[in-house]
């Protein structure tokens, strides 16, 4: 990251104190396409679209290189099945029923990846259609996925390595217009019943989403609490990467406080007769979104130490060697580990305050949050001396 980048960054959570960064509207529908490698940076992405939470698609050229390009797709464009066969057989997979709704999810099995593939072949040979319905692969997406935004509100990037997919994107807060009169997310955001205004009493007053169609190649970003709907439009192989970074951490945090809310609302009657019912709320909110306040706490942790470690000490040769997150985080400069930890230390002072977080047993915690605290304070402005 250079500094001019670093000052813009810094002086936006500054001026704007936001996590809500829904606020930054873009221009009706538009989505940016990146044509060029040479001409655009890191440092550039981070301005342009991490920091104001804005979506948009990277040219082919930027996946030229990639080997699963090369090796996993036929000369014409298909998905090449002999040699993904050849890789990965053996491979126990995840595969989703889409034709069957459970909840706001489809049912999964696990299946060997060999048998996967003659589903895919037969179905592609009776012109799309089986007895055994839609089956998706969850790893490598074929078929349709729910409505949804993703896990902790991290972002996302999807990379065609080919095939063709269909996306519709709403930005974040348009979600509430969706929901039904319960609160709940519909499962198909196309389907005709959100006319239904009995049941979708505000449908009517959200905006038509985003469409991209991403073509093989290309790689779409995802911004945090996007909420998409993604259909294959051809044989698609894709790959997804999720993370968060300084400016999404503190939306991930407000989406704990939001579930973790929820938690509390649904289970409220309980409160007085139960003694653990803090605790039990933690339960419940880790099973239904994969974290409670101790683990985000230490996840916290994770990042604030190996950005730490890096301004204290430098990358050792080590490390630079093993690609490992250090490395990655080291390639991307000094300056975004400050701008990482700056962001650590909001999150981290605002969740030291939260009374949720306070009633739980936090003698397990280690450093203590204060100590942490302390700690990354003393290495931002040693750094920035
Ligand atoms: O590519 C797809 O099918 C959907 C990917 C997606 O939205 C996700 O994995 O969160
Ligand atoms: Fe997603």
């Amino acid at each position: 990251m250079d500094r001019a980048t670093f000052a813009c960054s810094t002086a936006f959570f500054r001026d704007y104190s936001s996590s809500s960064q829904s606020a930054f509207c873009l221009p009706a529908g538009h989505v940016d396409f990146i044509d060029k490698v040479e001409s655009f940076t890191y440092s550039d992405f981070f301005r342009d679209y991490l920091i104001p939470n804005h979506p948009c698609i990277f040219s082919a050229k930027f996946t030229d290189g990639w080997g699963s390009r090369r090796n996993w797709v036929t000369w014409d464009g298909k998905p090449d099945f002999d040699h993904l066969l050849q890789k990965f057989g053996d491979a126990i997979v995840p595969v989703a029923n889409c034709d069957v709704k459970e909840y706001n999810s489809n049912p999964k099995e696990q299946l060997p990846f060999k048998e996967y593939i003659n589903y895919w072949k037969e179905y592609i040979k009776n012109d799309y259609r089986s007895s055994r319905g839609c089956l998706y692969l969850k790893d490598w997406h074929l078929g349709r996925t729910p409505f949804h935004a993703d896990v902790f509100r991290s972002y996302s990037w999807s990379a065609n390595i080919c095939g063709r997919k269909k996306w519709l994107l709403y930005p974040p807060g348009q979600e509430d217009y969706l929901k039904d009169r319960h609160g709940n997310l519909p499962f198909d955001v196309t389907a005709p019943g959100l006319q239904d205004k009995s049941v979708y009493p505000r449908y009517n007053q959200s905006q038509p989403p985003v469409e991209i169609v991403q073509e093989a190649g290309e790689i779409v970003f995802i911004p945090s609490g996007w909420h998409h709907q993604v259909y294959n439009l051809e044989d698609t192989i894709s790959i997804n990467h999720n993370w968060v970074n300084g400016c999404n951490v503190a939306i991930m945090w407000c989406f704990l406080q939001d579930e973790l809310a929820a938690v509390q609302r649904e289970i409220n009657e309980w409160k007085d007769p139960m003694d653990d019912w803090h605790l039990q709320c933690q339960l419940i909110m880790k099973s239904c979104t994969g974290i409670d306040y101790k683990e985000f706490y230490n996840f916290l942790k994770v990042i604030a130490e190996n950005r730490i470690s890096i301004l204290e000490n430098g990358l050792d040769d080590e490390a630079s060697a093993k690609n490992t997150p250090k490395a990655a985080i080291s390639t991307l400069g000094m300056l975004h580990a400050v701008f990482d930890l700056k962001r650590t230390v909001k999150v981290l002072t605002s969740l030291s305050a939260n009374e949720d977080f306070k009633k739980l047993d936090l003698t397990s915690l280690s450093p203590p949050p204060e100590a942490l605290l302390h700690h990354l304070k003393a290495a931002i402005d040693t750094a920035l001396l």
